[in-house]
């Protein structure tokens, strides 16, 4: 799919054209004018960030956490450094839809951080960018390059004296880094480990100092809202879930690809967008937010609206918006065997509940898989996730569990039949 239509951040973008990509290409489109409004009619600071409350705009990362109270967090009397942090460090299994901004509209990042150093008094910030994902970064540095040489970014940013600097960061690759405390510990040069969790970074952050992390999709969205208005985005989506959202749609759906539509779609007709279910086949499930969204069976996603709440109360989690669509081949016990070896690997080790526990988990799924499960495994699966689950830093090892709930909650007969035959239920595929 090359070209988004109405879409915030992707309109008139086309993705397989390298016209579109350029700083002309995003002036054309009414690139940095947010910013030039903001610089030429000095609107105070409090305006921006109300205009962002009014908008509904909440983190495109996972959380959902309300965009305009974040920024609101930010110490305004605070005398000395602050910073703006953009994670780019896109690592939930099934998400790709950072590295499609920073490659084919990087100037709306670059808008909507500059904005965002304005409105918080920042005047430094780095983005973040995930080690697997080299040739984006550099050209990421480039746009930066234009943007410097266009007057949009630096000291007296048009000649005005607001300034702001902008530098990339090349992370290792480390899902972990994607924690946003863990990420401020990599940008400091230290190992990428969670910090524990408040002080959140608002008031101790990079280098110990006031700082305001988003998402890569977050600030891209800041540039529409400000020229165009909050009411504007907000009415793109339903209440209390406004605007278009990027939904990273993989697995077994004829076009997967990256979709930007509004919020409160239902999943019956992103899954048309993608073409529908790939060679006919039913749809079994469907991972509506990433990997650490427990998983929702098909009658459930096709009665639901794609939004934050619509999923939440389903029992899952809009999350990142990674859509993973399995078709009714894929056994779930070989599925959840891949997802758990992935939490395991990528533990950061600090927190025993999570090195052990994830090794654990993983551990009696691979028994499963490999024929030797015993009856009582599933019950031991619950107990050890009720004893990881809210017993470390950080989120990774609820992450690791909630898709084992998931997949227990509604498949469990497969997970039985697979421990009492020593195969799976009829011949599915690997997954
Ligand atoms: C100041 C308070 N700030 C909260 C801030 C906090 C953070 C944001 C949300 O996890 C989820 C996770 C993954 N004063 C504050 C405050 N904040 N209270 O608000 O915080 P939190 O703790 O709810 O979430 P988190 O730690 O940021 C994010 C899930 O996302 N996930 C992972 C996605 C992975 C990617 C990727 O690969 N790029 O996005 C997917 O579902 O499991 O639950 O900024 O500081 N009182
Ligand atoms: Fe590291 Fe896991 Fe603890 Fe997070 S929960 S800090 S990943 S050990």
């Amino acid at each position: 799919m090359a070209m988004y239509q109405n879409g915030v951040i992707f309109n008139q973008v086309d993705t397989t054209d390298p016209e579109c990509w350029t700083l002309e290409a995003y002036l054309a489109r009414g690139g940095y004018q947010a910013l030039k409004k903001i610089i030429h009619d000095r609107i105070p600071q409090d305006d921006v960030i109300a205009e962002l409350k009014t908008s509904g705009l909440r983190g495109r990362g996972g959380a959902g956490f309300p965009t305009g109270l974040k920024w609101s967090f930010m110490p305004r009397s605070f005398p000395g450094t602050k910073y703006i942090v953009c994670n780019t460090d896109e690592g939930e299994p099934g998400t790709f839809k950072d590295r499609d901004i920073i490659d084919y509209n990087p100037h709306a990042l670059i808008e909507g951080m500059i904005i965002g150093g304005y409105a918080m008094g920042a005047a430094t910030g780095y983005n973040y960018i995930h080690g697997e994902i080299f040739e984006s970064y550099l050209r990421f540095e480039t746009a930066l390059q234009q943007a410097r040489d266009a007057g949009f970014l630096g000291q007296n940013i048009l000649g005005s004296d607001f300034s702001f600097e902008l530098h990339a960061h090349h992370g290792y690759g480390a899902y972990i880094c994607g924690e946003e405390t863990a990420l401020l510990e990599s940008l400091e040069g230290k190992k990428g480990q969670p910090r524990f969790k408040p002080p959140f970074p608002a008031s101790y952050g990079l280098y110990g100092k006031p700082t305001t992390v988003n998402n890569t999709e977050t600030f891209s969205s800041v540039p529409f809202i400000i020229r165009d208005g909050g009411q504007q985005f907000a009415d793109k989506g339903i209440p209390n879930n406004g605007g278009t959202k990027l939904f990273s749609v993989s697995g077994h759906v004829e076009r997967p690809g990256n979709y930007e539509i509004p919020l409160g779609t239902p999943f019956r007709d992103l899954l048309d967008m993608c073409g529908g279910m790939r060679n006919g086949k039913k749809l079994k499930a469907v991972i509506p937010g990433g990997s650490s969204a427990p998983v929702l069976p098909a009658d459930v996603m096709m009665e639901i609206t794609m939004d934050y709440d619509a999923i939440a109360k389903a029992g899952s989690m809009l999350g990142s918006g990674a859509v993973i669509v399995m078709d009714e081949d894929v056994c779930m016990v070989k599925a959840l065997e891949r997802l758990s070896y992935f939490y395991f690997e990528e533990s950061c080790g600090q927190c025993t509940p999570c090195r052990e526990g994830t090794g654990w988990l993983y551990r009696i799924i691979h028994r499963i898989t490999s024929g030797k499960g015993r009856p009582e495994d599933l019950d031991l699966l619950e107990s050890l996730g009720n004893n990881i689950s809210g017993r470390t830093i950080c989120a990774l090892a609820d992450a690791a569990v909630m898709p084992i709930q998931g997949f227990m909650k509604h498949f469990r007969p497969e997970f039985e039949h697979y421990i009492e035959h020593g195969k799976p239920m009829k011949e599915h595929r690997w997954c």
